[in-house]
C-alpha cells in the first residue's frame, strides 16, 4: 500500500502566519532563525537554528484532525486524531544548570504524556545553547544527557521502547533550552543500525550516561508507515570518522542513512523506505563555511526531488561536523526472504 502518509511534512516558502490561520489540519509550523521562547500559538514552533540556503522556509506538519491545542505546565501541545506535537522551552537563565534544565524539561514531557491519548514519544528533537562548551564530563552535551537520564529512569535490563531523536546546538548566547516531540498511541518500532553500537551503549568514554535514543523508529497508521530518522553523523561503531573532512562526514552519514533504512526494511519484510518528495531532509552544519561544500556532496548522492533544509547547528561531538535526520516515507515491496 502506498496511500498518503499520516504525518504530512513540506518545507513552504514565508512565515509561519498563513499556516497557523489557515488550513484546520496543521499539527505544526517550524520557523527557523527565532527564538523558541517566541512561539505565538501552541502549533507554533520557533527554532533558533539559523538557516543556511535560501528561500527562508517554513517546515509544516499536517495531520488527520480535528487539531486540539493547549498547553500543560510549560509544555504546549498540539493533538491531532492519532498524532501530537509537543514543545517545551526552558529560560537557562531561570532553570539553573544544564543537568537540572534538561532534567526539568524531561519531567514535563513525561507527565504530559501520561494523560495523553498519544503516550508514545517516536522521536524527540533536543536543540541545546552551548552544547560544546565545557570540557570533559562538564562539556553541556554530557549535562544535558545526565539530566535526560535522570528523568528517564530506566533499568537497563528492562529497556523500552526509545524514541528517534535528534540533539543540536544553537548559540551559546539563545536563552531557550528546546524539546519537542512527536508522539502517538503506539511505540514506534526501533531500529538500530548494524554499522553502529547503539547509543545507550556508548562506552564511558563519551560520559557519564549514555544518550538515551534508538536510530531510528517507524510510524505505522492507517497502513502507511513512515521512518522517523535520527540525527545519523559519521559514527561507526562508537567512534568519530573523517576527522577535519566534512565532505566524507557527510558521505558517512549517508551511509549510515542507507544502513538504518535498510535494517528497517528487515525488519519490516514487506515495505522499505524511500528517500522521495513524501520525505524531507535536515542538514546540520557546524562551520557556515562548509555549506557549499555539504550541499554541492548531498546534491551529488540524494535525489533532488527530496525537500531538504540546511541549518547552521552544533554537532554534539567537538569532532562532528554535519549530521542529517529526516522523515522518510515507506512504500510497500515484495515482502523479503
Ligand atoms: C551520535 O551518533 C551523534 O543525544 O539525543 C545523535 C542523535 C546524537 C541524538 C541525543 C545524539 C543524540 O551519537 C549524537
Amino acid at each position: 500500500m502506498s496511500g498518503q502518509m499520516s504525518l504530512r511534512v513540506a518545507y513552504r516558502e514565508g512565515g509561519a502566519e498563513p499556516w497557523l490561520d489557515g488550513p484546520e489540519d496543521v499539527l505544526a509550523v517550524f520557523q527557523f532563525n527565532l527564538s523558541p521562547l517566541d512561539a505565538t500559538d501552541p502549533r507554533h514552533v520557533p527554532v533558533a537554528l539559523r538557516q543556511l540556503d535560501e528561500p527562508r522556509r517554513v517546515e509544516v506538519w499536517r495531520c488527520d484532525g480535528p487539531i486540539k491545542t493547549g498547553s500543560w505546565d510549560r509544555l504546549r501541545f498540539a493533538q491531532g486524531e492519532r498524532l501530537t506535537m509537543g514543545h517545551v522551552a526552558l529560560d537557562l537563565r531561570q532553570a539553573g544548570n544544564m543537568r537540572e534544565a534538561s532534567h526539568q524539561a524531561y519531567d514535563i514531557v513525561q507527565s504530559y504524556l501520561r494523560q495523553s491519548p498519544h503516550q508514545w514519544p517516536l522521536k524527540i528533537w533536543n536543540y541545546i545553547p552551548g552544547i560544546n562548551q565545557g570540557s570533559g564530563d562538564d562539556e553541556l552535551y554530557r549535562q544535558f544527557c545526565l539530566g535526560r537520564a535522570d528523568a528517564v529512569l530506566i533499568d537497563p535490563g528492562d529497556l523500552p521502547p526509545l524514541p528517534a531523536a535528534t540533539a543540536i546546538g544553537t548559540a551559546p548566547d539563545e536563552p531557550a533550552l528546546q524539546v519537542y516531540f512527536l508522539a502517538g498511541a503506539l511505540p514506534g518500532l526501533d531500529v538500530e543500525n548494524p554499522r553502529q553500537v547503539s547509543a545507550w551503549r556508548y562506552p564511558r568514554q563519551y560520559g557519564p550516561r549514555s544518550p538515551l535514543f534508538s536510530r531510528g523508529t517507524i510510524l505505522t497508521l492507517n497502513g502507511s508507515r513512515q521512518f522517523l530518522l535520527s540525527g545519523t553523523a559519521s559514527v561507526i561503531g562508537h567512534q568519530t570518522h573523517h576527522e577535519n573532512q566534512v565532505a566524507n562526514q557527510l558521505r558517512e552519514s549517508l551511509r549510515n542513512v542507507h544502513s538504518l533504512l535498510e535494517e528497517g526494511h528487515r525488519l519490516m519484510g514487506d515495505a522499505r523506505a524511500q528517500l522521495d518528495g513524501n520525505g524531507i531532509l535536515k542538514v546540520y552544519i557546524r562551520d557556515p563555511g562548509d555549506y557549499p561544500l555539504i550541499r554541492q556532496t548531498l546534491d551529488a548522492e540524494v535525489p533532488e526531488s527530496v525537500p531538504r533544509i540546511y541549518l547552521q547547528g552544533d554537532i554534539c561531538r567537538q569532532n562532528l561536523l554535519t549530521e542529517i535526520d529526516g522523515i522518510v516515507g515507506c512504500q510497500q515491496v515484495a515482502a523479503s526472504t
